[in-house]
């Protein structure tokens, strides 16, 4: 074995790209909460290229409160992984931007001292919608385990608000600066949301001051992240060691699209993401619907038909004749209920068929299925009545909720090769596992979720299509 580190060398006759800057010479900026695939081929790769053009003390420090075998992994590699973007081409860059990771529930108390140190200027976060303990319309959710326990433990939390408002708490005892605090996932408005349940938190668990603090001092910029990351592939250490010349235990495979729009309001400083093509715009809102609505929407489509026609990745689904135009027809109707944008929504739902159909990136349709009742209010419920106010197509979101309570009323009933992974499932299981007729069923999954599946939408002209479409579906 040849293992990457930080000694390691490009070795002549092979493509990567190296960090273009000495990794040991910047010091951490950031700490990122939730260091995942998704983090490491996206914050990490933009943070890489900014430390190439601008430098600066921006390296991130990765935590994973939950614990993952990340940490023990990069240790002896010092961190330095490699990134292979496939497409086309195949691409593989070292990269130099992870100063280090702390991981595992006893080392939360070093992620909070951290986030408390005169270097950390920025925390940013991947932890997934559920991660976050927000309701279903975006508030504070004080019976989400990790909430309901850190309201009674303060000083020591353990999930991520109660982290980030007890760092804030202990910077503003000891006179530092608050920090930007920046959140990475698929959650409309993200960064006003976090605001809100940080000062939520704030005000039931600590003295009032701190919440003068966070709304004087700290920043919480909203963004849209995109770029699509499979859970790596047997094949990619290989395809590592060949572009590299090094073994990298924790190779990871991206493909070579990425984005990244955000709000440019930063309380103490950022990495120059700009140099590395992140667009800083005013507000994200017609943003965050195109990407919300049109490549997530649809990729949770993607998903259910998946999972129902044993289709295992994307591209298989987009390969098969009669569900790639139910994509289609789907990112028409998103398109159409965003309406008139500054941006060219055709090019961008014609880039997106492209990169759906990537014969390189295996993107497993269980992975995107994962957690849809976090996902799918923003998805589909949301442009379901912007199309409804705006008098356009409809259907394809009244077809998306469908599929998706036939994938989870068949696994409820015992008669799907998959699982449903959901923070809800049990209650899922439990209603929809009853004999039903077609109405009944739909009213069961209203009433469990009732932020998918609101009453109005029961109702009148979405009610009666989806009544009509969800018959022959679960037939
Ligand atoms: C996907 C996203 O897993 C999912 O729900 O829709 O992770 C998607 O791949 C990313 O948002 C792409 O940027």
């Amino acid at each position: 074995m040849n293992r990457l580190s930080a000694a390691s060398v490009p070795l002549p006759g092979r493509a990567a790209k190296w960090p273009a800057y000495k990794a040991e010479n910047h010091g951490f900026g950031i700490v990122h909460l939730g260091i995942g695939n998704f983090a490491r081929a996206h914050l990490l790769s933009y943070t890489d290229d900014a430390l190439a053009a601008r430098g600066g003390d921006w390296r991130i420090i990765g935590a994973s409160l939950r614990g993952s075998s990340l940490a023990g992994t990069l240790e002896p590699q010092d961190y330095r992984y490699i990134l292979i973007e496939r497409g086309e081409e195949t691409k593989a860059s070292v990269i130099g931007a992870l100063h280090s990771v702390v991981s595992g529930r006893e080392r939360i108390v070093d992620v909070l001292s951290l986030m408390a140190s005169p270097a950390c200027r920025i925390v940013s976060l991947t932890v997934t919608e559920k991660g976050y303990g927000l309701t279903g319309t975006g508030q504070l959710d004080t019976s989400h385990p990790d909430i309901a326990q850190d309201l009674g433990r303060r000083q020591s939390p353990q999930g991520v608000i109660g982290l980030i408002a007890a760092a804030l708490a202990l910077r503003q005892q000891i006179g530092l600066p608050a920090f930007t605090v920046l959140s990475c996932d698929n959650l409309p408005q993200n960064g006003r949301r976090l605001r809100g349940a940080v000062l939520e938190f704030a005000a039931l668990a600590h003295d009032p001051s701190l919440v003068r603090f966070i709304e004087a001092h700290a920043a919480f910029p909203s963004g849209v992240v995109d770029r699509i990351t499979p859970i790596p592939g047997q094949d990619l250490f290989g395809l590592a060691r060949a572009e590299t010349g090094y073994d990298d235990l924790a190779a990871i495979e991206t493909e070579p699209f990425r984005q990244w729009i955000l709000e440019d309001s930063f309380c103490a400083g950022r990495p120059a993401w700009e140099t590395a093509g992140a667009l800083f715009v005013p507000d994200i809102t017609d943003y965050e619907r195109m990407k919300l609505w049109m490549l997530n929407g649809t990729h949770s489509l993607i998903a259910y038909c998946g999972c129902l026609h044993e289709k295992k990745y994307v591209r298989d689904v987009m390969a098969d004749g009669h569900l790639k135009d139910l994509v289609v027809r789907h990112l028409s109707a998103a398109s159409s209920a965003i309406g008139q944008l500054g941006m060219d929504l055709d090019a961008y739902a014609e880039k997106l068929k492209a990169r759906f159909s990537n014969p390189a990136i295996a993107h497993a349709t269980a992975q995107i299925a994962m957690d849809g009742t976090q996902k799918l209010p923003q998805r589909i419920t949301a442009p379901a009545f912007a199309a409804l106010k705006r008098g356009t197509d409809f259907e394809p979101f009244a077809f998306t909720i469908a599929v998706w309570i036939v994938y989870v009323e068949r696994w409820a009933k015992g008669l799907a090769a998959y699982e449903v992974s959901d923070p809800q499932s049990a209650v899922l299981r439990e209603v929809l596992s009853k004999p039903s007729s077609d109405l009944e069923l739909l009213r069961a999954a209203s009433a469990a979720c009732p932020h998918i599946l609101p009453t109005e939408l029961l109702d009148g002209r979405f009610g009666a299509a989806l009544q009509r479409l969800i018959g022959p579906l679960r037939a």
